[in-house]
């Protein structure tokens, strides 16, 4: 098939999750052209039949913002009309809106073109909420010939939200088991951050606000204050990243807290890692937590939105959201068994697999473009 894929390319899951869904596609034959502003962190490798395109809104004095939603709308429509039969747009704003007058356009020319929507959290739960936003992207996402969601929590809630008249069909996001695995722990690395009777946490986002990074912190000290030895790797970086290393010192926490910065590999860094934490107000997936779990690294976490679907008993804890105590009484009880709930993350994260997942969507892409 030939598909174009639309994604944010900034640090973030959907622009995660598209690039390597691109790049999975790719591998097995289909043509993909990969649509962002600039090319995606994860977008590393060149493969035949991937290509990429940048959209660059031009500007105009006239203009206080680029239009990027028409600019990216009539590169669809070029891509249709080169050949392109189906596109797959990632987080509903402005993608699904632009799509949809992609499709619009082309269907004035009398053209088809199949639109498949995959909602990836905030899009849905928070940003379309704006009472300007929320009449385009109802319409949006109604006229997508599919709508997908990465986890039933995010169907569920996007169906009310939006009063559709079907759930959206949930897609989990999916993992390299192979890039990311407990066979790249590598101990050389891992001394560089802990001693080996330290315990080693990890967290990773991209600092903004609805991953209450700060969380992390206090639960970390609270690890230390009850006498386990232990450091912290925080991987990322975004809006709250000032404030937690402002916070790090004010809890006396500096020489025990590694702030690494945004990677674009981060499979060596999760393999040595014991114990994986998030603290979110909200997460539709988390995927950096699946990616924990197939490098082997159970997961505490807090029990909202779709992390329960992930994070399965053996594989991790889930903790009452707030309840900092009981995330580090989480960290203790795994710290003591390890060895099982590293078997127990390694096992969940299999059946999110690369080569089980994106098949799905290939069914999706076929049944979309027969009923179109
Ligand atoms: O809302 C965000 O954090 C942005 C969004 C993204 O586009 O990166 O992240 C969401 O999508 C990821 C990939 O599907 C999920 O793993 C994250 O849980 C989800 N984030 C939230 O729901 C907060």
């Amino acid at each position: 098939m030939r598909l174009a894929i639309v994604c944010y390319p900034a640090v973030g899951g959907s622009g995660v999750v598209a690039t390597e869904l691109a790049k999975a596609l790719a591998c097995r034959k289909h043509t993909v052209h990969l649509v962002s502003s600039e090319p995606p962190l994860r977008f590393t490798s060149c493969l035949p039949n991937l290509y990429f395109h940048q959209v660059v809104p031009p500007d105009y004095p006239v203009f206080r913002y680029r239009p990027y939603e028409s600019a990216l709308a009539g590169r669809l429509v070029r891509l249709a009309e080169e050949g392109v039969e189906l596109i797959h747009v990632h987080y509903a704003i402005p993608h699904a809106v632009s799509a949809y007058l992609a499709q619009q356009t082309l269907r004035q020319q009398g053209k088809s073109v199949t639109v498949i929507t995959t909602l990836h959290g905030t899009d849905t739960t928070l940003v379309s909420q704006d009472p300007d936003l929320y009449p385009i992207v109802e319409l949006a996402l109604r006229s997508s010939e599919e709508v997908t969601a990465v986890s039933h929590a995010l169907a569920t809630e996007t169906q009310e939200r939006f009063h559709l008249p079907e759930l959206p069909r949930v897609i989990p996001n999916f993992v390299d088991i192979h890039t990311f695995s407990p066979a790249k722990r590598s101990a050389e690395l891992r001394t560089a951050y802990a001693q080996p009777d330290e315990l080693l946490l990890l967290h990773a986002s991209n600092f903004r606000p609805v991953k209450q990074t700060i969380h992390i912190l206090y639960i970390f000290h609270e690890v230390l204050s009850i006498g386990l030895p232990a450091k912290l790797l925080l991987i990322g970086d975004g809006p709250e990243r000032t404030s937690c290393e402002k916070t790090a010192h004010e809890l006396g926490l500096w020489s025990q807290v590694h702030f690494i910065g945004s990677l674009q590999e981060m499979a060596p860094l999760l393999a040595i890692g014991d114990i994986f934490l998030l603290s979110s107000a909200y997460e539709s997936f988390g995927l950096a937590a699946l990616e924990s779990l197939a490098s082997g690294v159970p997961v505490v976490a807090p029990k909202v939105g779709g992390l329960p679907e992930v994070i399965h008993p053996e594989a991790g804890i889930l903790y009452p959201p707030g309840d900092l105590r009981a995330a580090r009484d989480a960290v203790l009880h795994i710290a003591s068994n390890l060895a099982l709930y590293r078997q127990g993350a390694r096992k969940v994260a299999l059946r999110y697999d690369t080569a089980r997942i994106v098949p799905l969507y290939e069914s999706l892409y076929e049944r979309a473009r027969s009923i179109a």
